[in-house]
């Protein structure tokens, strides 16, 4: 199949991508990380068939499991029948187009099942940031009839709660033996966690993991919730308004490398699903996704105008000129703004 045959209008693209064609899914993915107006004017086709799958998101520190995890959730969903897109988004791996070992390992496990479409992204590219591109390749497989999309992402920043207010359901995974603390609490994720999963289950320590995240979940104290773990008391600064208060994060212990627990979480993903949908949750989500996107695409709106309509010359001379104070950023952007608006 030669790449020409997509060369024409996106249309066909798109005509191609809803009825199911890989190389189409592919290719729009690949114009979604190049950032080009196609990539723009094929979502913006896609968009109304989207909204059937559900989504995923995977978070935790390096090392937790979370890419084993994922295949095996994959491996699970399929045996119930379910078409399965897997996107994995790691912020600090410099790889472009490989796959980090874990996702190779996934890639041989699950390659060859078109009910499964596997995707790596990185931080090339992209001027609406990864989370935006992490968004649209969502979207580029919702559209193409996926039905769960499982998103893996490192928690290592802002990035990956930037990601999970994209996702509808949130696995924070945690695992025994990396430090004395519960890393999620550290990291600050826990808040973001409709459940959470204890992998590496078969190492010593799973349980005192489990029984450090039932004290932090359990204590209840609605803007600071504290855990004594290790004899060391350790703070968890939650947001006073926490995600939401009538559901509480089920703990599912797994052992990713043997499938153990894996149906457990699945069961339970699917019952926050079944939760969302019932308690009107769902549509809250669905705004917050809505605005977020919405959002970052005029940012990268702006900031596109920006490269198009102000020299780079002339806007390296007012950079220049704010860093010797001889100009102010809040004038100088005022200034810009009606250049960044005009039309291109
Ligand atoms: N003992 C044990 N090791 C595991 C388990 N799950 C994953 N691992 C191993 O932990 C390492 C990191 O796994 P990976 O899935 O790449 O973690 P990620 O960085 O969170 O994606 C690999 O060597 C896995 O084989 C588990 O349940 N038990
Ligand atoms: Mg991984």
């Amino acid at each position: 199949m030669s790449s020409s045959q997509f060369s024409s209008t996106p249309t066909s693209l798109v005509d191609n991508l809803l009825a199911g064609n890989r190389r189409a899914l592919a290719r729009t993915i690949t114009l979604v990380e190049n950032d080009g107006a196609e990539a723009h004017d094929a979502l913006a086709a896609l968009y109304r068939r989207t909204g059937q799958a559900h989504i995923v998101g995977v978070t935790g520190s390096p090392g937790t499991g979370k890419s084993t995890l994922v295949n095996a959730l994959a491996k699970a969903y399929r045996q119930r029948g379910y078409t399965v897109g897997i996107v994995a988004v790691d912020p600090t791996s410099p790889f472009t187009g490989g796959a980090l070992l874990g996702d190779r390992v996934r890639m041989r496990d699950l390659s060859g099942d078109p009910g499964i479409f596997i995707r790596s992204m990185a931080t090339r590219g992209s001027l609406g940031g990864l989370a935006q591109a992490t968004a649209d390749v969502i979207l580029a497989l919702d559209a193409a009839g996926f039905q769960r999309i499982l998103v893996e992402t490192v928690g290592v920043g802002q990035a990956e709660v930037d990601i999970a207010s994209t996702a509808h359901s949130t696995v924070v995974v945690e695992a025994p033996g990396m430090g004395d603390e519960v890393q999620a609490i550290k990291a600050g994720v826990l808040e973001i966690a409709d459940i959470l999963a204890v992998n590496k289950a078969d190492r010593e320590g799973a349980d005192k993991t489990v029984t450090a995240l039932h004290m932090v979940l359990g204590s209840g104290g609605p803007s600071l919730r504290q855990v004594q773990h290790h004899g060391r008391l350790m703070e968890a600064g939650l947001p006073a308004q926490s995600r939401d208060e009538s559901w509480t994060p089920p703990i599912i212990k797994t052992v990713a490398l043997r499938d153990q627990g894996v149906a457990e979480l699945l069961e339970a993903i699917e019952q926050h699903r079944d939760y969302l949908q019932t308690s009107g949750e769902l549509q809250r989500r669905e705004e917050d996704r809505a605005r977020t996107a919405l959002i970052h695409i005029l940012q990268a709106a702006v900031l596109r105008r920006l490269q198009e309509n102000v020299p780079a010359q002339q806007l390296q001379q007012l950079v220049a000129d704010v860093a010797s104070r001889e100009l102010d950023p809040y004038s100088v952007a005022e200034h810009l703004l009606p250049a960044v608006l005009s039309a291109s």
